[in-house]
């Protein structure tokens, strides 16, 4: 059933002009009552399907409203949202893609959501994601990789979000370690990777996805509307959600079969490029003392590498940086 919707969907798409009922029949080897029941769930996903006796059909537009249908519509992937659920509201797509896992779906499942209700972020910190406004989404990976390579998907999927904003809109994203992705030091996305793992190996990793993308002014928490915003608020446009997923799943394909063939190198150096205040001199705290320093970059571990001013290089698993004036605070 899945499948031979998708395959009508791609059908549809390949044709400027209508289709015949039949031809349909015959492509996807189905009754004409199933095409046209097929139609008829298409309808209710919102696309307005032109049928015309003797012609046949055709898409005359699609929806805006996001659904598994639309998504599926003109996803140019191999593996990725090959398995899509998209639910209206969930408490966390993290959590339902944990369930999938267990049950044994596939590489690059994907979860998706309008509305969570208990959206987190990481250490239990919640993550707000009202209805239809943004992008809430879970991946589930299961790469052959040992533990300790993890924090490198948070910094892959980082270069993925970033590259995505850039190439789609004239704003300029940049990456606030570890998982923040900020436009004008502002927090427009955030990144929770989870791993369920044995000793040497990753079984699987949840990787969650949150980005503000149609919220307005005054739709942003006023708790953290110092910190946080939309791509909207901050770009002046409203986004096509679902072709803003679409780019983001295959870019994110992409990126990930590239780093699986050719290593961590290229991540690094894509990371870098939009590395917030990278090259820049921040105030550090760690357990051991408060200092100046400069950041330098990211190391092969998800480590942030910075130089102190008696040129003495630390690595920074967890500290709390300062990031400065009109820079952002966490
Ligand atoms: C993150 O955590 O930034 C990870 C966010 C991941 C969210 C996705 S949505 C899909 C998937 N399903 C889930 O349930 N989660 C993932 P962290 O770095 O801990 O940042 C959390 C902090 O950001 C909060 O304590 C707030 O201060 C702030 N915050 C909360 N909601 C926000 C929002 N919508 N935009 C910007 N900042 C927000």
């Amino acid at each position: 059933m899945e499948s031979t919707r998708k395959q009508l969907i791609d059908l549809l798409k390949e044709q400027d002009s209508h289709i015949s009922g039949q031809q349909l029949s015959e492509a996807l080897d189905i009754s004409r009552t199933a095409v046209w029941k097929h139609m008829n769930e298409l309808k209710k996903d919102g696309y307005e399907i032109e049928a015309i006796q003797r012609k046949g059909y055709k898409i005359v537009s699609s929806p805006d409203k996001v659904s598994k249908n639309t998504l599926q519509w003109g996803l140019n992937t191999k593996w990725i949202g090959q398995h899509l659920y998209h639910y209206p509201q969930v408490e966390s797509t993290q959590d339902i893609v944990h369930q999938l896992a267990k049950e044994g779906k596939p590489h690059g499942t994907v979860v998706i959501a309008d509305e969570q209700v208990k959206g987190k972020g990481r250490m239990a910190r919640e993550w707000h994601s009202p209805e239809g406004k943004g992008v809430w989404m879970s991946i589930l990976l299961r790469p052959d990789l040992p533990p300790v390579q993890a924090p490198q998907l948070t910094l892959l999927t980082a270069t993925v979000l970033a590259n995505v904003m850039d190439k789609r809109s004239a704003l300029v994203p940049s990456i606030k370690w570890p998982n923040d992705i900020l436009v004008h030091h502002k927090k427009v996305a955030g990144i929770l990777t989870e791993m369920q793992a044995e000793q040497d190996r990753i079984q699987y990793v949840v990787l969650g996805i949150g980005i503000n993308v149609n919220q307005e002014d005054g739709e942003i928490p006023s708790m953290i509307a110092h910190k946080a915003s939309s791509l909207k608020m901050e770009s002046g446009e409203k986004w096509d959600i679902q072709e803003f997923v679409q780019s983001i799943l295959s870019t994110f394909e992409k990126t990930y079969d590239s780093f699986i063939e050719e290593g961590f190198q290229e991540i690094k150096q894509e990371w870098e490029r939009y590395g917030y205040k990278i090259g820049e001199k921040v105030t550090i705290s760690t357990m051991r003392r408060d200092f100046k320093a400069t950041l330098l970059g990211i190391e092969a571990d998800g480590a942030l590498l910075a130089k102190d001013e008696q040129g003495e290089m630390e690595k920074l698993y967890s500290a709390e940086i300062h990031w400065g004036e009109g820079g952002y605070h966490a």
